[in-house]
């Protein structure tokens, strides 16, 4: 079973930590509205949708991707690198211990889900504010142990690897290169986002489809043309806040861990 783990918005989303963008009011209606048009979208491309509560204190915890790393063998907690995310770490822990043994990123690693990426046996993890050397040498030590091969990719400009580059297909990833250094990309096929949209390299892969924002119509065309199905949603209100689509899920197949 596909299962998307979702956590909703928090009423304290206009707290959020901010680090490229200036501030702007964020209507948490819209927000809300916005980000259950995603869920429905996630459901609609098969995933089974477990819903966490939103969380009164914790601004970011919607984006639910910097939290783990969920891979076929284990899930990796994070240690997110902006220290008001830590404690979004427990409620996504305890619900993905039905699924995968859990390992954790130590003090002083940090170390943002954001940040990583995995394409079939190879993992790219990005060196940015938020993940440092300390968390990618832990990630390292348990990642290659299961077989995986890592990549450091070099992070500027945006605040998170998937904010430059996401993958769209099998060996496809659609990127930004003014924001990533390319030679950890070697032996993949790239698309670049079109002119005049920074923020398209961010994609959601469901199945065979992607999740995608409306505001990117130029990059949509040129995934289209490649034969990718997108189907999109607006997701700006959660982009005041430095989400793209792939932050608001974790997507991953069920394997029941026996008590
Ligand atoms: C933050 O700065 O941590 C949040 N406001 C945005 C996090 C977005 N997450 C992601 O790109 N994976």
């Amino acid at each position: 079973m596909l299962l998307a783990l979702t956590r909703d918005v928090s009423p304290a989303i206009s707290r959020c930590e901010l680090t490229h963008l200036a501030r702007e009011p964020i209507d948490l209606g819209a927000a809300r509205a916005q980000h259950d048009d995603y869920v429905r979208c996630l459901g609609e491309l098969g995933c089974t949708i477990e819903r966490l509560v939103a969380e009164p204190e914790l601004p970011d915890s919607v984006f639910i991707e910097d939290t783990a790393v969920v891979l076929d063998e284990v899930a990796v907690m994070t240690r997110p690198g902006a220290e008001s995310r830590r404690p979004e770490t427990a409620a996504v822990a305890s619900a993905l211990a039905r699924y995968r043994s859990l390992r954790e990123i130590e003090s002083p690693g940090t170390l943002d889900g954001g940040d990583v990426l995995h394409a079939g046996r190879v993992v790219i993890v990005g060196r940015s504010s938020r993940t440092n050397d300390a968390g990618i040498a832990q990630l390292r030590d348990i990642v290659e142990s299961l077989g995986y091969t890592l990549r450091v990719a070099e992070v500027g400009g945006c605040l998170h690897l998937k904010s430059a580059v996401t993958p769209v297909a099998n060996d496809v990833l659609l990127v930004n290169r003014d924001w990533i250094s390319m030679s950890a990309l070697g032996g993949f096929d790239t698309i670049d986002v079109a002119p005049g949209e920074a923020f398209a390299a961010n994609a959601l892969r469901v199945g065979g489809s992607l999740i995608y924002p409306a505001a990117f119509p130029r990059t949509r065309e040129r995934l289209e043309r490649r034969g990718l199905d997108v189907r999109t949603v607006d997701a700006s209100e959660l982009a005041k806040a430095e989400g793209g689509v792939t932050c608001c899920g974790l997507i991953f197949e069920t394997r029941t861990i026996e008590a």
